[in-house]
Formats: structure tokens, sequence, C-alpha cells
């Protein structure tokens, strides 16, 4: 039976600078769509690698007093080695020094030629070196410099080829409007559109001024524009020349996914060429956003260039995929900071999903000597968390099939915090101390392992490295390279009478060194006024804008646990709910409430404080309360945990 097939790039990288995390970001999104796709039984082909040529290259190998190649073999292995720790599963990896690429690259170049579309002329304009870019006059920057890197520019004039893109403008912008899927998300496809229309000019694709790149056919003193060269990589690895068969199978491309600012190559000079040579256009350009580093652009200038490898020497691969997925909506911006990192670590990581494991196999373990047995019963919890997997399956697809990752792993927590739940409502340590309800409690093992399977089938596209562990600490038999997404489409692939492996800590918590600031039990007592942060703008007379305001989140959170921290007179441990995520607050409201006071209350949490370590406990925001000075009380809403207060 032929499968469906699925054909994902990332951008081939210069080898011209370390990569960094915003590399890793794309290249994390790319292999998790991939690795879907594969579980949802498609044909997967994905294909990353490195863009070799152009003048840059050449200065820096010339710097460096050894030849090009010698200076990208070096970088290029580094890549490599870097996505193998990142646990990336491309097929193919294309480097475009490669001989099977430079034969696509000039035969192309041969067939736009022959078609009209290729003609010589002389090409004089302002040419940024470090971008290989050329730009008009009114494109530079205030200082007249490259408007990219804001370095200076130079007038160059050569012999060159051109390309007859200005020939393909109306063409483009019929595929563009008549596909509405073509350039994602829609704001990159309105600017795509305005593009066109200010109308095209013809490219430049060949440059003299220096030698390593593909030579021109027949006019080898040439060489061609390293975008035209890069671009052609897709079809090169998908085996346009070499293997005819998988270039029918895979192409064209299901998605280029590429940064924001290189969707415009993808979407309008890509297609133009496939259309020269009357090939069929990838059905879609998807325009991913940046990595923001603590709210500042990532440049080597700047010096806050996060190198991928120490934070995975540091955290471990899983957690960094986790968190970039996680974290930011596809589309957009998104921060990277070590503090939102570790805050997930502790709070998804090593609170709500570890904890779940943790609890499960210890329930196993020590209520039913290690043997998951079979579920007799079902009682409307059971019924409610069966039901609950079953949308999961259904809406996590839904969201994957969409590449909405960030959506698919909130949904996948909602699950994790509901079988959480689930242990709370059904109490087994209460079952077990009850001969009569040795057939409940079965049930309730049985469904939480369940779960934890089906849990660790849906997150195995974000988190490869941690499912097998899952896998083997559930006792399961079967290879987790055979499960599928069908897998989990009904309720009870675990075999009853199986035993459970060995208990591992997954993901520890991680202590944060700084220490945080004392609870505000009773503000009217702080004598010292709060240290202005660095860059906060001055207070006039304690009045703040409503953006200052707007950059607290508040939300309602229920309290789902409590408990007194020991040997202090205040603190209290609470285990909130926000819905779709939990987390773990210290409170100064102990001689106000007891525990069983708190739990089920609907409180208001500051939910993007940074996490602070009180007592040796993490605390992930900060309740709000009101005082008179002798009393304290907590503000408390009826409205749905996870509701936004504004
Ligand atoms: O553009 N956040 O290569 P490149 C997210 N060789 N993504 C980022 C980022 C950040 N902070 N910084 C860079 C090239 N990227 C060409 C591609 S494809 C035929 C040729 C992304 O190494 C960037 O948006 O400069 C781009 O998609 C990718 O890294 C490669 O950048």
């Amino acid at each position: 039976m032929a499968n469906k097939t699925f054909y994902i790039t990332t951008p081939i990288y210069y080898p011209s600078a370390k990569l960094h995390i915003g590399h890793a970001y794309c290249t994390t999104i790319a292999d998790a769509t991939a690795r879907f796709k594969r579980l949802a039984g498609y044909d997967v082909f994905f294909l990353t690698g490195s863009d070799e040529h152009g003048q840059k290259i050449q200065q820096a190998a010339e710097k460096e007093g050894v030849t090009p190649i010698e200076y990208v073999d070096k970088i290029v292995a580094g890549f490599q080695a870097l996505w193998k720790r990142l646990h990336i599963s491309n097929d193919d990896f294309l480097r475009t020094s490669e001989p099977r690429h430079h034969r696509v690259v000039q035969e192309f170049f041969r067939r736009a030629k022959a078609k009209g579309d290729v003609y010589k002329g002389e090409y004089t304009g302002l040419y940024c070196t470090p971008c290989e870019s050329y730009w008009t006059e009114l494109q530079l920057d205030e200082n007249g410099c490259c408007p990219d890197c804001h370095r200076p520019v130079e007038q160059v004039s050569e012999e060159a080829y051109f390309f007859k893109l200005s020939n393909y403008a109306d063409r483009l912008l019929a595929h563009i409007e008549a596909n509405p899927e073509f350039i994602q998300p829609v704001s990159r496809r309105n600017e795509m559109i305005s593009f066109i229309k200010q109308g095209l000019d013809d490219l430049c694709i060949s440059r003299t001024s220096f030698d390593w790149g593909i030579p021109v056919p027949d006019d080898e003193k040439h060489v061609i524009y390293v975008w035209f060269d890069a671009l052609t990589n897709y079809v090169t690895a998908a085996g346009f020349f070499d293997d005819p068969e998988k270039f029918k199978k895979f192409w064209p491309a299901d998605v280029h996914l590429v940064g924001k600012e290189i969707v415009r190559f993808h979407s309008i000079i890509w297609p133009a060429i496939l259309m020269s040579l009357e090939l069929p256009l990838p059905k879609q350009i998807y325009g991913h956003g940046w990595l923001i580093v603590d709210g500042d652009k990532m440049s080597k200038s700047k010096g806050n260039v996060v190198d991928p490898n120490l934070l995975i020497d540091e955290f471990g691969a899983d957690a960094i995929r986790y968190f970039l997925l996680r974290e930011i909506a596809l589309g957009q911006d998104g921060n990277f900071s070590r503090d939102a990192l570790i805050g997930r670590i502790n709070a998804d990581l090593a609170n709500d999903l570890g904890n779940l494991l943790h609890r499960t196999l210890n329930m196993i373990g020590k209520f039913q000597d290690g043997v998951i047995e079979a579920a007799t019963t079902k009682s409307a919890v059971d019924e409610d968390l069966i039901a609950h997997a079953g949308e999961l399956v259904r809406d996590y697809s839904d969201a994957m099939e969409k590449m909405e990752l960030s959506r698919a792993i909130k949904l996948l927590w909602a699950f994790i915090g509901r079988a959480n739940k689930y242990i709370d409502e059904t109490a087994p340590w209460a079952l077990a101390k009850d001969a009569a309800k040795k057939s409940e409690l079965a049930t309730v093992m049985y469904n939480l392992a369940e779960s934890l399977r089906v849990i660790s089938v849906l997150v195995s596209p974000f988190m490869p490295e941690t499912v097998p562990k899952i896998w083997a600490q559930l006792g399961m038999a079967q290879d987790f390279a055979s499960v599928r997404l069908e897998d989990v489409k009904t309720w009870g692939g675990v075999p009853a009478g199986q035993h459970i492996g060995e208990a591992e800590q997954l993901f520890p918590r991680i202590e944060v060194e700084k220490e945080a600031p004392a609870p505000k039990e009773k503000p009217e007592k702080q004598k010292a006024a709060p240290k202005q942060e660095k860059k906060a703008e001055p207070a006039e007379n304690g009045v703040i804008t409503i953006d200052e305001f707007k950059k607290t989140e508040l939300r309602v959170a229920e309290v789902t646990a409590a408990e007194r921290i020991p040997k202090t007179d205040k603190l209290m441990k609470l285990t909130l709910s926000l819905g779709d995520e939990t987390r773990e607050v210290v409170s100064g409201i102990a001689d106000a409430y007891t525990a069983e006071e708190l739990v089920g209350k609907h409180v208001v949490l500051v939910a993007n404080l940074k996490p602070a370590k009180l007592r040796g406990v993490i605390s992930h925001g900060m309740v709000l309360a009101a005082s008179d000075g002798e009393k304290l009380k907590l503000i408390e809403t009826d409205m749905p945990a996870g509701s936004v207060v504004r």
C-alpha cells in the first residue's frame, strides 16, 4: 500500500558563524513535525543542510589560511554533531558543495537560459559583502549602509547574468491569491503580495569577483549567485537527477519552513525559477518568527548569542526542545530566557509530567506488587478521564496537522493535569486500605498507566529522548519505533498483567540560586523601598502607565493542594491549577488559613513572576492577598482556573 508522503525542509544554514539557539529553533520545529507525520503513518522526507558558497566564506577561509572547503568542512561537522545531540531525525543533509548539487544547479541554469529567461547584461549596484545582497539607494539605512547588517556597501559594476523575474510577477501573484495556504502565516502572505504588486526587477544571478561557487555552464569566469544555488538544494536532495522515482514521490515539497526574513526568497524567487523550469511549486512556505534573547535580538555583536550545545550540556536536549516548541507560537517572535526555561522544566516537566509518572509507578509498586492489573470497573470519573484522552488524540492531531505545535503541547499538558487530578479524585491510597475496593483500585492504576502510554506516544515528537524511558518504566514490550498514532486512538493498549519497569526520575528539579524577596505578608511594615529594576521607567509619584501594568500577567488559579512549609511561621506551599498547567507557589499565608481551607479556592496569581527559591521550594509566581495591617485575605473569584485577570 502506498503511504501518504510528506516532504519538509529547513533552510540550509551558512557555515559562516556558529549555530545558535535560533537555528536550533527552526530545525526543532521541522523535526517535531516530521516525527509527528511519521507517527501518523506518512512516508516522510526531512531535509536540512548547509549553504556553503559565496564571497563571505571565501574571505573567511583566506583569513584563516585554508581552502574554502577545508574551512566549511570543519564547521559543517559541527552542525551535524549538534543536530545529532538535539535528536534531529533528518533523512538527508545536503551540502551545496557536493557534486550531486552542482549538476542540478548547472542544469537549472541551462534550462532557464534555454527558455529565454536568462540573459547577459551589466550589473551596477550597491553590494553588501557580508550579506551577499545587492541594495538600491532607497533601501539603504540612514547612514547609507546595508539595511540588514548596517555595514558599508560598495558600488559594484560587472558583467553578469540576469534572471527574468519580472516575467513571472503576474503568474506569481495569481498563484499566491488562488492558494491561501501557499504562504503562511497570513501576515507574511500579505507582505509578499504587496511586495510583488510594487513590481519585480530582474535578478542578477552571477558574479565574477570571486570563484567559490558553482560555475555558470560554458562561461566559467562567472559563478552562480548563492541564492539561485541554495534554493535549488530542495530539488537536488529530492532526487531531481539521481533518483527520478524519489523525485516523483516527494516533489513538490509540502513545507519549506524558513525564518521570516527569508520568506521573500522562498515565495518569490524560488517559485519563479520553478515556473521557468515548468516544475510544480512547493505547497507551502511557512515563515516562523525569531527567537529573541531576554528581549533583544540575538547577534554576535551584542554578545547575546545562546549556544545550543552549552544548553544541552546543562539541561539535556529534550528540555530545550520542549521549551522552544511550547513557549513560542509558530509564526510569532518569542523570548528565550534561562529563567523561563528553568520555570518550564520545573513546572511542566519535573512537576506535571514527572510527578504523574512517579506517583503512578510508586502506587503500582506499593499497592499491586508492580503489576498493572486489568480494569474491570468503570465510574463516572474513569469515564471522564477516558473521554478526555479521546478528545486529546483528536484535537492534538488537528493541531499538529496545522503545525500548531504549541497548541498541541498545551492540549497534552491539560490532559497530564487531568490525570494528576484523577489521582486526587480517586484517592488510591484510600482504596488500597479497603479490601472490598480491590477492583476499583486496579482500574485506577490501569487507567493511569494507560494515560501515560497515550502521553508517551503524543509527547514523542517533542521529546524523543525521554519517551523510551517512560516506555521502559511502564514495562511496555512493544518496540517504541513501531508505535503509531493509530495505537492511541483506542483506550486499553497497556497489556493487563504487565510488570512495570524500574522507576527513574526523568527531570530533576532545578534549584534556582537567586534568593527570592521575602513574601509580602505585611506590606505596611516594609521599611525600605523596593529596589528599582535597572531598565524600569522612572515612576512619577508611584504612577505607572497602562503598558507597564500590562506586563503583569494575572491569572485565576485553583488551589489543588496546600501544605505548610516546616520550620517557618507563615509559609505555605500551594499547588495551583491554571487549567492547562500546574504550578507550585510559596505564599506567606499560613497564619491566615489552614491547608484544608485553601484547597478549592480560586485565587489570583501573578503568573509571569521570575521563579524564586523560598526555603528550598521554588515558587512559580505569587498569589495576591489584601491586608489592612492586621488581617490578611486572599483575593478570590469564582471565575474558572486559567481565566485572565485584567
Ligand atoms: O539564511 N530565531 O542561512 P542562515 C529564529 N543560507 N530563527 C533564526 C534566528 C533567530 N534568532 N536567527 C537565524 C540563510 N534564524 C540561508 C538560507 S535556504 C535555501 C538558504 C534562522 O544561516 C533564519 O531565520 O543565515 C533562517 O531561516 C535560518 O536561521 C538560516 O539562517
